[in-house]
């Protein structure tokens, strides 16, 4: 395995063999993917089925809860339809995956089928979370420490069984194998937005400053990776030890991404 993919020693660049068995790749990818939090390998070709067959022995598919796709596969499809969020062309804020529907996602899967696009943009981004935490100055980090973020979900075709108003969410979680943050941040202004999110119990000026800083913490060099993808890209994300996002799509770009979700009930 190749050096980290950050400064603060996330991620590693893995070889696949070019006859490899599936069988004997996907234990080599999930192991990596756990000890170094994300994995990336190139030059690899999945259609459809494959894909799902990929995601079902790399885990436990988790039970879907999104108006769009399934677990085993959802087309992030840069769509152009107006409301899409997800599978749109905006950018995404970090965020950790299963956080609005209250579900474990231990493996996100991310294989890019298709893709062309300027510098900088349509690129997902992996943030070391769990480094940025320890490294957390105390004004941000104290309102994180089993406190609560409020949510309000906007993008409700891809969230259809959330509540429809304000709602609670716990900044940590624990699901046996890591403790870590259990949150998003927020939209910037004039994109399509999924969520709004803010600090309870304070007025909006410190919860607006809250969120900058935070963003600005976790988006340090340092910890941050941002992935430009080429066809055929698989990248392998430990959601518990990390928070993705990606940057958005430009007017021209052309991406389709496959992505699935695991659930890894019997990781050390
Ligand atoms: O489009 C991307 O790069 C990431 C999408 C994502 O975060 C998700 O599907 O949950
Ligand atoms: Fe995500």
């Amino acid at each position: 395995m190749e050096g980290s993919l950050t400064e603060s020693g996330l991620g590693a660049v893995l070889a696949a063999g070019a006859d490899e068995p599936i069988e004997e790749f996907v234990p080599r990818v999930r192991e990596a993917a756990l000890s170094r939090g994300v994995v990336l390998v190139r030059g690899l070709d999945f259609d459809e089925p494959s894909f799902q067959h990929l995601v079902h022995l790399l885990g436990q598919t988790v039970d879907h809860k999104f108006g769009e796709g399934r677990a085993d596969l959802l087309k992030l499809n840069a769509s152009r339809d107006e409301g899409k969020v997800v599978t749109g062309r905006g950018p995404l804020p970090l965020h950790t995956d299963g956080l609005l529907v209250g579900e474990q996602v231990d493996l996100i899967v991310l294989f890019a089928k298709d893709f062309s696009d300027e510098p900088g943009s349509g690129e997902t981004t992996v943030c070391d979370q769990l480094a940025a935490w320890r490294e957390m100055p105390e004004h941000l980090a104290g309102p994180l420490a089993d406190g609560e973020l409020e949510y309000l979900v906007e993008e409700r075709g891809y969230f259809p069984q959330v509540p429809a108003d304000w709602y609670g969410i716990a900044t940590t979680r624990d699901y046996g194998r890591v403790r870590s943050l259990n949150l998003a941040l927020r939209f910037g202004p004039d994109v399509p937005r999924g969520w709004l999110v803010r600090l309870a119990g304070v007025d909006e000026a410190a919860s607006d400053k809250f969120f900058e800083e935070l963003s600005d913490h976790l988006h340090s060099p340092r910890y941050l990776y941002q992935h430009r993808w080429q066809p055929g890209d698989l990248l392998v994300i430990d959601n518990q030890r990390t928070l993705h996002g990606r940057t958005a799509i430009s007017s021209d770009g052309v991406r389709l991404l496959f992505r699935g979700q695991v659930t890894l009930p019997n990781a050390p």
